[in-house]
């Protein structure tokens, strides 16, 4: 396997200007005529053509119109003898490929008896030889031809310019369909779907005068799911013209459910294709969770319609120049949809929970890489919570440096100076500073731009010191970087902070910095940009409490010493809601660290009075929205405990958390009881966030009874919950209950799980829940691994369904630590064992999945050491997909 390097990209040789696509599509043989104008780069020597191929048969090669000679350099296709100078030629392919064949799901393959294409990244290749990297960008059109009964619906790129019956003999039943996409694009943004599919259509007229045709796809008897999808594309189609200005370009747009998928969605120019589990909702199949998400991956992809296909990508080493930028998009898009600032405040919190419990870990493992990669074996592992969501937190601390309209600005010219390109990170940040010419941004660029380069969290130590006598507050910030693999020093980084200061009563000071001449605000933007760094206020009255990193204004991990009181004092009080979150759960962590670093068996009661009367106080709060108060009630994940200690025990640390979920269930038991009252109830199902947020507490709310009634053996709250199981009238609050009974482990569980299958057993989408909530099961005496094997046995399981797949194993092995990290080692193996398999038909679903045991090095023993010949037996499989022998290497490393 080869290093790809960034230091090493070059120009292409060549240009394609145009392609034009035949596909004579047969699952078993599909044909494909590619017929490129293509020249000479004339910045570039002189040198023969290399097209990328990968599984193509190669059937003829014209110049021309005239036969050429051509070699094989491996599955690269070679052309040396091509005209001189810098005219047009016309080069023509003629391949085969077998689509029904292709369980790798990259390329063109067959789902459910229709066709799809995936060719991000590298995919294209597998449907012909091209120049397959971003930097070329073609106009296209596109001919599919097919049997007309099975494949009665033909999509491609762009506007559909003709259609009808093949004629001649041999073309009986046949038709066809042209497209034309008027935009040029590189090649990862082709697409075409060719089945039997029914649409929803909506048109709608923008703001320019222009209609343009919306269409959500999916199989006959999905119909009934799709409205919320369309609704959040109508959603998005506005938002992207009212925040940025920017319109739709396409006369339709059309996205595509498939069950069969890689991943999430795919931004394709105009033919988004999608994994139906961010397509496809109704209130009785989907939870909040999945509308929501619907919403914001519907937003992503339409998003990168200028974000990412517009301007698009250099080199793959920019990825996140368009997944960073397009999920600050999505995120910001979600928010602005929200109706109030605690809505608002909730998703940020969210957003910040997957970036420190995900992209945390990744900085600090063995797979840590900056946003801007130096180098990659396999370019799929590089779609990582780095790229996209520490990649969104850059360009967040952008729009912070430089303002919400100084960010709108640059973003315009961006796209005056660059649409119609492919270019580099360094192309968006010089333009957003560039529009923004006196910003701490432009003055300080080539330091920000570290964000890029440099890997690993930094971390920030705060520290304050009041003095009475002067009436003076000063607050010392510094920073520091860990070490990663390959980068030894790190150089400081620009750092935006905003903190506010609380006065006794819990009201935000106005704040005056030595030097000014009146206060300005109760927040403050400190940009540290030194290793450190002092800030002193002034005419501060009292010792305040500090709020420091309000907002989670960097990504960065925070250090400072505060008092229990200061903490709870925030959580009663701090006017930013993200910190007044952040303090409940500072308070949880210090003591389920406590209580793990204690001595000799773990303790019965970590949680005091203190702390459980601040949470009943906020769980009983008047003015406090259940959303927020679900999040704070809710203790920090196994895995972000896990990351702030040095030796981990994931026993130690389930068994503790556990008991504190327990001590909270049982002293809070009859405000429990008051939440499940107040909050049950809501009336005729919606997806918004306020009825969202109530269904939230309440669930947490019977999770908390059910643990309380497993205590204390009452079977009250057990039989009411099974009672919601069956007469619940969303999947929400069913799924939430029957949740409840399967964590609580209570003897209801099975049968509720058994009632639960039969009455949505042809509902795959919910199948893969049902199958989930096993698979994360917590662990009672190591009952969850037989449990998945049986799963794995199960009739309705289909291991190359990627979504299925990852509903059990990836449940089992990603998701929960304390059934997978055995005294045994047999969920290692077990890990090991699927890794193998999966390897050998999808690469990149397997390896996610050799991710799992990323972290192995922190482990205490013997886990360590099982793991690591786990990951070892995994390495010494000599054919190794690249993908699964990239993420080993590095593990071992
Ligand atoms: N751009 C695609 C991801 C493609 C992944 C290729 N392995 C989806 C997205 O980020 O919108
Ligand atoms: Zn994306």
């Amino acid at each position: 396997a080869t290093v790809i390097r960034r230091e090493d990209y070059t120009p292409p040789a060549y240009w394609v200007d145009t392609v034009e696509l035949i596909f004579d599509l047969d699952p078993a043989k599909t044909r494909v005529l590619n017929r490129m104008r293509l020249r000479r780069n004339p910045d570039v020597p002189a040198q023969a053509l290399r097209l990328d191929g990968d599984d193509l048969n190669l059937a003829r090669v014209l110049v021309n119109g005239q036969g050429c000679s051509f070699k094989m350099d491996g599955s690269t296709l070679v052309l040396e003898s091509l005209p001189e100078g810098h005219e047009p030629f016309e080069l023509e392919i003629f391949t085969t490929c077998a689509p029904e064949k292709n369980t790798q799901l990259m390329g063109l393959y067959v789902s459910q008896g229709t066709f799809f294409t995936q060719c991000e990244a590298e995919g294209f290749r597998r449907i012909t030889y091209f120049l397959d990297r971003p930097d070329v960008m073609a106009s296209y059109t596109v001919t599919l031809r097919a049997d007309k009964a099975r494949y009665p619906v033909l999509l491609s790129n762009g506007n559909l310019v003709e259609s009808g019956d093949l004629p001649g003999p041999g073309n009986e039943g046949r038709h066809f369909a042209k497209w034309v996409d008027p935009h040029k694009k590189p090649c990862y943004l082709f697409a075409l779907v060719a089945g039997n599919l029914v649409a929803r259509e909506q048109r709608v007229r923008a703001r320019s005068g222009q209609e343009h045709l919306l269409q959500v796809y999916v199989r006959q008897g999905d119909m009934d799911k799709t409205e919320h999808a369309m609704n959040s594309l109508i959603h998005s189609v506005i938002w992207d013209e009212a925040r940025f200005g920017l319109p739709l370009d396409l006369e339709r747009f059309m996205i595509v459910a498939t069950s069969d998928f890689n991943m999430g969605a795919m931004e394709n120019k105009g033919l988004n294709i999608f994994n139906t589990k961010y397509v496809l909702a109704n209130s009785a199949t989907a939870t909040d969770t999945d509308f929501a998400n619907i919403e914001s991956v519907v937003g992503h992809e339409y998003f990168h319609n200028w974000t990412g296909n517009r301007v698009t990508c250099r080199d793959w080493f920019q990825l996140s120049l368009k997944e960073g930028l397009t999920v600050f998009r999505d995120q910001e898009f979600s928010m602005d949809l929200c109706a109030t600032p605690s809505a608002r405040a909730v998703k940020r919190i969210e957003d910040v929970r997957v970036l420190r419990t995900a992209q945390f870990p990744e900085d600090a493992g063995p797979m840590a890489h900056p946003v801007r990669p130096d180098s990659y074996v396999e370019i799929n592992n590089f779609y990582t919570v780095t790229v996209y969501e520490k990649g969104a937190e850059v360009v967040r601390m952008q729009q912070t440096l430089v303002g919400r309209e100084g960010f709108r600005r640059g973003m315009d010219l961006y796209f005056q100076r660059h649409d119609g390109q492919a270019v580099t990170c360094d192309d968006f940040a010089q333009a957003i500073a560039d529009a923004n010419p006196d910003s701490d941004l432009a003055r300080l660029l080539p330091q920000f731009k570290r964000w890029y380069s440099q890997a690993g969290t930094p971390r920030v130590h705060a520290s304050g010191h009041y003095d009475a006598a002067t009436q003076r507050y000063t607050l010392t910030l510094s920073q520091s970087c860990e070490a990663t693999p390959g980068q030894a020093e790190k150089q400081p980084f620009v750092i935006p902070v905003a903190v506010g200061l609380l006065d006794a009563q819990g009201q935000d000071l106005a704040l005056q910095l030595v030097g000014e001449t009146v206060p300005a605000g109760t927040t403050r933007l400190l940009v540290l940009t030194e290793p450190q760094h002092s800030y002193t206020f002034e005419g501060v009255a009292t010792e305040p409490v500090p709020s420091v990193l309000r907002g989670f204004s960097a990504p960065v991990l925070l250090d400072m010493a505060q008092s229990d009181a200061h903490l709870l004092h925030l959580l009663a009080h701090d006017s930013d809601p993200f910190n007044r979150w952040e303090a409940g759960q500072r308070l949880a962590l210090r003591r389920a660290l406590a209580a793990i670093r204690a001595e000799g068996p773990a303790p019965t009661a970590p949680l005091d009075n203190a702390f459980l009367d601040a949470m009943r106080s906020v769980l009983r709060h008047p003015a406090l929205d259940a959303a927020f108060k679900e999040l704070v009630l809710t203790l920090p994940a196994e895995s972000y405990i896990a990351e702030q200690l040095d030796v981990v025990d994931p026993q130690r640390i389930h068994a503790v958390r556990e008991t504190m979920r327990q001590q909270l269930a049982n002293a809070l038991f009859d405000d429990w009881v008051w939440a499940w009252e107040q909050h049950k109830d809501n009336g005729a199902y919606r997806p918004e966030p306020v009825s969202t947020g109530r269904r939230a507490l309440a669930g947490l709310a019977l999770g908390m009874l059910c643990l309380a009634a497993r205590d204390s053996g009452d079977t009250v709250w057990p039989g009411k919950t099974y009672q919601r199981v069956k007469d619940a009238d969303n999947m929400t609050d069913r799924f939430n209950a029957l949740s409840a009974l399967v964590v609580s482990g209570h003897a209801l569980a099975r049968d509720a799980l058994a009632r639960f299958h039969t009455l949505f057993k042809n509902e795959a989408l919910v199948l893969d829940k049902w199958f989930a909530l096993q698979a994360g099961a917590p662990d009672r005496g190591g009952n969850v691994l037989p449990a998945v094997r049986q799963l794995l046995a199960h009739p309705d399981f289909h291991l190359k369904n990627p979504n299925r797949a990852r509903s059990v194993i990836f449940s089992y092995c990603n998701a929960n630590p304390a059934a997978f990290h055995r005294e045994d080692a047999a969920g290692y193996v077990f890990w090991s064992d699927r890794v193998l398999e999966i390897d050998t038909f999808n690469p990149q679903v397997a390896s996610r999945l050799a991710r799992a045991l990323d972290r192995w090095k922190k482990l205490a023993e013997p886990y360590r050491s099982a793991a690591r010949e786990a990951i070892a037996r995994v390495a010494a499989k000599p054919d190794l997909s690249n993908d699964v022998r990239e993420v080993v290497t590095r593990s071992l490393a």
